[in-house]
């Protein structure tokens, strides 16, 4: 089986080569292997068109293999669900994770936040080879934590305390994170679905 992930991310790309690892035969190409491909701007409302531009814009160029497209972010309830599809260039165009996560915790704490409840969103939108379109959503709930703790993963993980848990992503590492993310449970269904 051969699929071709739409998305620059390395973090995602290692979490779906673990998480996708139970397919014997799968070999994961990325359109970083495709020199000439220009990824189309993220304009989409929600996660799910999100995903669908990241999706087709690589179908367009690969056709008759599995195309996955990605769009996930997380949702803080005392931002009003900020920064949301935003996530990835929350303090600006080409913002580094560290400066992500230092103006969410800016954001929090210029007008005090009590509520430090948050969600990681996952939305997946599959091409089959013969381009049915399949997809999958994953949420984990968690809180923000008041400062970065940990060195694994990437993006807000550093700050991200999963529902019973008191470590951080970054501190739990891949063993949680692929059984337990947003983007573990939709790939689970994936493989559900592929084996159905
Ligand atoms: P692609 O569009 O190329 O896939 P991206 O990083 O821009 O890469 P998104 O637009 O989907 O991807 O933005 C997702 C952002 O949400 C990501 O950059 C992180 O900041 C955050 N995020 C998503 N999943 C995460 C996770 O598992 N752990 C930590 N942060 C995550």
């Amino acid at each position: 089986m051969e699929l071709w992930l739409a998305t620059g991310n390395k973090g995602k790309v290692n979490e779906y080569k673990i998480g996708l690892k139970e397919l014997a035969d799968l070999k994961i190409f990325t359109q970083a292997d495709i020199p000439s491909f220009t990824p189309r701007p993220e304009d989409g409302k929600t996660f799910l068109e999100n995903a669908q531009i990241k999706a087709r814009t690589l179908k367009a160029v690969k056709s008759g293999v599995w195309v996955l497209g990605e769009d996930s972010g997380l949702e803080v309830e005392g931002l009003n669900n900020l920064p949301g599809i935003h996530s990835a260039r929350y303090a600006g165009p080409k913002a580094a994770d560290s400066e992500n996560i230092a103006k969410l915790l800016k954001m929090m704490t210029i007008r005090p936040i009590a509520n430090r409840k948050a969600r990681f969103v996952c939305s997946t939108v599959v091409f089959t080879p013969d381009g049915a379109e399949w997809h999958f959503d994953g949420v984990m709930n968690g809180t923000i934590s008041t400062k970065p703790v940990g060195q694994l993963g990437f993006g807000y993980d550093p700050v991200f305390i999963p529902e019973g848990q008191t470590q951080t992503l970054a501190e739990l590492g891949p063993g949680f994170k692929n059984q337990h993310s947003h983007r573990a449970q939709a790939l689970k269904a994936f493989l559900e679905k592929l084996k159905a």
